[in-house]
């Protein structure tokens, strides 16, 4: 007797229904069965039964279960889809091709494991389907399209031909990929987005939908209606942090933001806070503000002497809209979140020492605004209940900074590392706050995905007060925005293949098969008589065993590019 066919669905949503429809059709499974932690054991979907949590996939296993299929769908994130496969495989399931029937997938096309196809899906000729992919109803994958592994191509996505996708990729409903196009792996692509050029990795674009790339040949394309946020999506962001450098002192503070702008930073940042609902009057200094500032004045009254009152801060703001440079500034207290919001700041900083602060934070989340969260100090748990806490109050987009919280930070407690643990952890943006001297850790982080780095800087390191030790100077704040930027551009889309101006060397760099010595024709080809000499015009030397042992079609003087 053959051993039944056994299949658990992991995950038992909106997704598991559409896959559950198709299997139940195609009647391909003597059993099903459901793991979901979220709905509660016994539960019945579609005449199938939730047993519980990911937990029992062991157990089930040994009862006979072969297949698994990764029921939870996933929007712009794939982490929580490979880590469920990456389970599933190492018990030892299988995953099965779950394709409706309604769908049209091409002879030729090569679909990998795990994938879903859905009702009147298009695969064209010669489509290539990465492993545990989910191509949604109505999606049209036309001929010659790549689609990376665990990418997501969404109810009605269309990808022209010859579209080539990373992996991780989401691809929104109704979003259309123009011919050719090269999508970078782990790309968020919204519903609706008109695509016309390549997008680079990890592209964001959520939300409203928009044209990545204008072309003046693309009928229908239009500019972006959130620019600026698209731009923050893709670029690194380059923090210029004055915080308290100015001294107090509003001049210096104009001054500041001249050479934020001038240096190149997107955005010149402060901090405002009201000295008595920040510190308590009986804290002490920092170390390090001992070491810079004396030890005999009381932080508080340290504070009231630096930081500038509200109706600077206003004219601050305005001063940065005359110099076309972003205005934020860090809030240390609830009142001075509720100042900042209605000043109009277009995300929040949330400073490392903020992170434990729940009431301060709920403040934060209730405004709806993304929030780059430095993260100095901090272990994985404190991170992960910050980062709950202001996801459940509705906060915007999370950026997670790496930082350590030090003036300045030694280069052996940097940690550098940390930064992509989080990013692979909480499946959000990343970046950087660098206290070290320096710019060239700044750098490194740039080459390892920061999204956004925040670096202080002074107009004089000798100047008195507490951060001016372990800041940059314009000059060097400058060569900072030069190198991240430089990094950026060299970083690419990851895909392999000539860049335009390499394009224009194939000739003079590469070599073709030529006449090593004069051949006559009807002379066999050997090693004696050809050979591999630039320019690269000729046959290519990529065919060097099939020209071997054939006969020269005419006579070839030496040095002669070869015909065959
Ligand atoms: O770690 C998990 C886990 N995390 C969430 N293990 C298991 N076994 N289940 C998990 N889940 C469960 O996945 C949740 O408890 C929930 O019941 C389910 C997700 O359901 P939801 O309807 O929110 O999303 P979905 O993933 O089924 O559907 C998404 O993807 C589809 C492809 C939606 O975006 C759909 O619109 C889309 N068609």
């Amino acid at each position: 007797m053959s051993e039944k066919k056994k299949l658990v669905l992991i995950g038992g949503g909106g997704h598991c229904r559409s896959v559950l429809d198709v299997v139940l059709r195609l009647n391909t499974f003597d059993e099903i069965v459901i793991t979901d932690h979220s709905i509660p054991a016994g539960t019945q979907i579609m005449g199938c039964e939730i047993v519980g949590g990911d937990g029992l996939l062991p157990r089930l296993y040994e009862e006979g279960f072969r297949y698994a299929f990764i029921t939870v769908g996933s929007i712009g994130d794939t982490v929580l889809r490979r880590k469920l496969c990456q389970n599933a495989l190492e018990t030892g399931f299988l995953f099965p091709n779950i394709v409706d029937p309604s769908a049209a997938v091409a002879a030729d096309a090569e679909p990998g494991t795990g994938i879903f196809v859905g009702k009147q899906a298009v695969i064209n000729a010669g489509a290539v389907i990465g492993d545990m992919a989910i191509i949604n109803t109505g999606a049209i994958v036309e001929h010659d399209c790549r689609i990376g592994g665990f990418s997501h191509i969404s109810v009605g996505a269309t990808l022209c031909g010859g579209t080539s996708v990373g992996s991780g990729v989401f691809i929104g409903a109704h979003a259309t990929v123009v011919q050719g196009v090269v999508i970078g792996r782990d790309s968020t692509i919204g519903a609706g987005a008109l695509v016309l050029g390549d997008v680079p990795n990890e592209t964001k674009v959520v939300g409203k939908w928009r044209a990545l790339r204008r072309s003046p040949l693309a009928a229908g394309a239009f500019e972006s209606e959130e620019k600026k946020v698209n731009d923050i999506s893709n670029r690194i962001l380059i923090i210029a942090e004055a915080g308290v450098n100015h001294n107090g002192s509003l001049e210096l503070a104009y001054r500041m933001v001249d050479a934020a702008k001038e240096a190149g930073a997107d955005i010149v940042k402060f901090q405002t806070a009201k000295p008595e609902q920040m510190v308590s009057k009986f804290a002490g200094k920092a170390e390090y503000q001992k070491k810079t500032t004396g030890g005999e004045e009381s932080q508080i009254d340290m504070l009231r002497r630096l930081l500038p009152g509200q109706d600077d801060f206003i004219c601050l703001k305005k001063y940065c809209e005359t110099k076309e440079i972003e205005f934020l500034s860090t809030p240390f207290d609830i009142e001075s979140i509720r100042f900042l919001d209605e000043l109009g700041c277009r995300f929040w900083k949330v400073p490392s020492g903020e992170i434990t602060n729940y009431p301060y934070l709920m403040e934060i989340a209730r405004t709806k605004k993304p929030v780059v969260l430095s993260t100095g100090m901090a272990d994985t748990d404190e991170i992960s209940a910050a980062v709950s806490l202001l996801r459940e109050h509705g906060a915007g987009e999370i950026c997670l900074l790496h930082c350590t919280t030090e003036y300045p930070a030694p280069f052996g407690e940097v940690n550098l590392r940390a930064m992509q643990t989080m990013k692979e952890s909480f499946g959000c943006r990343v970046g950087y706050s660098d206290h070290t001297p320096g710019i060239e850790i700044s750098v490194a982080a740039a080459a390892l995905g920061a999204a956004v780095i925040e670096k202080h800087f002074t107009l004089d390191r000798n100047m008195e007060g507490p951060d001016h030790k372990a800041s940059l100077e314009p000059d060097e704040l400058a060569a900072l925005v030069r190198a991240v930027r430089h990094v950026e551009s060299a970083l690419g889309n990851g895909i392999k293949r000539p860049t335009d101006s390499e394009k224009k060397n194939i000739v003079a760099a590469r070599k073709s098969i030529v006449a090593r010595r004069p051949i006559r024709k009807g002379e066999t080809l050997t090693v004696e008589n050809i050979t591999t000499k630039r320019p690269g015009n000729g046959i290519s030397p990529m065919r060097w065993n099939e020209v071997i042992g054939s006969k020269a079609i005419r006579d070839f003087e030496e040095d002669e590019l070869l015909e065959v």
